[in-house]
């Protein structure tokens, strides 16, 4: 009996899971009540006395080393499994549906990141304005059209107050406030009474600059706007000053870059004319200056206003204002890229 407990004992050293079997059909076969390791409980019953003791304790040390199997075997599962239901902390993750930023916010952002990129901070006012700010301290005659009720939105009950047509209105009241060196660009939306189209919104974005100090020039601004259409449109551009007219700029100017679709040579974007107009400017008028507290025989400034909309179309290529506006998800998923 001797050699067979010896002979199982190295039977169940060997059982190997999962070759040898599963844990269930190592503890039938040998720790059931009808298993192998029973039937040897059962025959050493039975043996003489003097065999007893050598016997049981190897009968012992049988089942001790097959429970000992059983658990190792129970436990390594065990361990399985946990592995298995460990979450796997290098999957991707879940995709969330991100939103994009607008174009006009994208390039407004980056107008003003060029500007502070050369000395101009921002400013930002009010949307709702007075007559003062918008028209009169900026040399609007009496008579101008844009005081007209067909071009700018009035409040009913207060022909004083209206809808500012530009954002030149913020720098009139920086002007009131600081002394010279001033150099600020101010963003905002500016609403105008027109009928919606294509090419013209009733509400849009603009940014205008300002800098005023000691022997400012018409060169000055050349130099800042040029700096500024080689940054937005690439380091190639050219720019035109085309003289023009407006109430608070003397001598003013409209300003062409060359078309950054065929580089200048004709194509339908430039209309074959090789230049595209992105912004008005000209020196400060000197009446302007005297409104807002500031000696024009000490100080002269130059002042430029662009709409953002209209840079974003030349930039991104897009033919209808409405597109701005709509909130078109295949518009604006476009933007993704950009920042
Ligand atoms: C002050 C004095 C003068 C800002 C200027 C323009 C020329 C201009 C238009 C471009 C397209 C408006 O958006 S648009 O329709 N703007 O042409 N704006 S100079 O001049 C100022 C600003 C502030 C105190």
């Amino acid at each position: 009996m001797l050699d067979r407990i010896d002979k199982i004992r190295e039977e169940i050293l060997a059982f190997a899971f999962p070759g040898s079997g599963d844990a269930e059909s190592f503890r039938l076969r040998y720790l059931s009540k009808k298993g192998i390791i029973a039937e040897l409980f059962e025959e050493f019953r039975s043996l003489p006395p003097g065999q007893k003791r050598e016997v049981g304790q190897k009968l012992n040390q049988l089942k001790q080393s097959a429970l000992e199997k059983l658990d190792e075997f129970q436990s390594a599962a065990a361990n399985k499994d946990a592995e298995r239901e460990k979450p796997d902390l290098t999957r991707p993750g879940v995709q969330l549906p991100l939103g994009a930023r607008h174009p006009v916010s994208i390039v407004r952002r980056e107008i003003l990141e060029i500007f502070s990129r050369v000395g101009f901070v921002i400013s930002e006012g009010p949307e709702i304005e007075d007559d003062w700010h918008v028209f009169s301290a900026l040399n609007f005659p009496q008579d101008h059209p844009a005081r007209d009720m067909q071009d700018t939105f009035f409040i009913r009950m207060n022909p004083d107050i209206l809808l500012r047509t530009h954002t030149s209105s913020v720098q009139v009241r920086v002007m009131e406030k600081q002394l010279p060196p001033i150099r600020t660009v101010s963003p905002g939306r500016v609403f105008r009474n027109e009928a919606i189209s294509a090419r013209a919104h009733c509400i849009f974005h603009q940014v205008e600059g300002l800098y005023i100090d000691e022997g400012v020039s018409f060169a000055d601004m050349r130099q800042v706007l040029l700096y500024f259409a080689r940054e937005m449109f690439g380091p190639v551009t050219q720019i035109r000053l085309r003289p023009s007219f407006f109430p608070f700029t003397e001598p003013s100017a409209e300003m062409d870059i060359s078309c950054s679709i065929c580089g200048g040579s004709g194509c339908n974007v430039c209309k074959y004319t090789g230049w595209l107009e992105i912004m008005g400017c000209g020196m400060v008028d000197p009446n302007v200056l005297e409104n807002c507290r500031i000696d024009p025989v000490k100080h002269t400034g130059y002042a430029f206003g662009m709409g953002v909309e209209r840079i974003a179309m030349l930039k991104y290529q897009i033919n209808d204002l409405r597109l701005y506006f709509e909130n078109d998800k295949r518009f604006l998923d476009q933007f993704r890229s950009a920042w």
